[in-house]
């Protein structure tokens, strides 16, 4: 496996707080792998990873979580990595899944994180989880059990793939996309972190775009 090249992306915005803390529960093993996307932060996030010396990227302004997924899916592109893993930043994905990920690399597979214990989840985001998996499952004939867990691993037969969202929907628009191209599933099971964590996501308003999008998939 290590004779395989990937990098871990962390798309990040605002997160300067997270940032310590994160790298001190990455395995020391990914540490070379590590990039971070700032996506135009303005906190102090540039200056926490200057001055940590970590690998990063910055977006002049911010333009959403799924084109800092993109810029680091390019990146991997152009080093000529295998796969890449994505994760978030605030600690609600467990670093030392990593090696679960990783592991799981298979060349026409996504793997994706699933939070297979729903107790600490607040309720809103249980339906629209729920929602969303069963309609991606539909649409996909494939069983995904939890369509909005942003911590996958991205082979790198899918980072040419063309797509259009630059926000939230990226991830979903990545996975129907994938799964209708016939790209395998497979599921890591990782632990619900809640926390009281602050979220970006409006369940509302992203659960709606979610299904203009749905929607969409059937004119691709
Ligand atoms: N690049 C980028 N990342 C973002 C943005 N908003 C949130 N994120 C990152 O996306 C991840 C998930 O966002 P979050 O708001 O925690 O969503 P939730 O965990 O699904 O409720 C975090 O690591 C954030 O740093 C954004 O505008 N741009
Ligand atoms: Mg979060």
């Amino acid at each position: 496996m290590n004779s395989l090249d990937y990098f871990i992306i962390i798309p990040i915005y605002n997160g300067a707080s997270h940032i310590e803390e994160l790298y001190k529960h990455i395995p020391s093993i990914f540490h070379h792998r590590v990039l971070f996307i700032d996506d135009g932060s303005v906190d102090e996030t540039a200056n926490v990873l200057r001055s940590m010396n970590l690998k990063m990227i910055r977006h002049s302004e911010n333009k959403g979580k799924g084109s800092a997924l993109k810029t680091g899916m390019e990146y991997a592109k152009r080093n000529d990595a295998s796969f890449c893993v994505t994760m978030d930043v605030d600690l609600q994905h467990p670093p030392e899944s990593l090696h679960d990920f990783v592991k799981s690399y298979e060349a026409n597979t996504i793997s994706i994180g699933y939070r297979y214990d729903r107790v600490s989840m607040p309720i809103h985001r249980k339906l629209s989880n729920f929602l969303t998996s069963l309609l991606v499952s539909i649409r996909t004939n494939e069983t995904i059990k939890d369509s909005q867990c942003g911590y996958r691993l991205i082979p790198k037969s899918m980072f040419g793939l063309a797509l259009k969202e630059s926000g939230f929907q990226f991830e979903s628009e990545l996975l129907l996309k994938g799964c209708l191209l016939g790209y395998g599933v497979n599921h890591i099971h990782i632990p619900t972190i809640y926390n009281q964590a602050d979220s970006a996501i409006h369940p509302m308003r992203d659960t709606f775009k979610f299904i203009a999008l749905w929607f969409r998939s059937f004119f691709w």
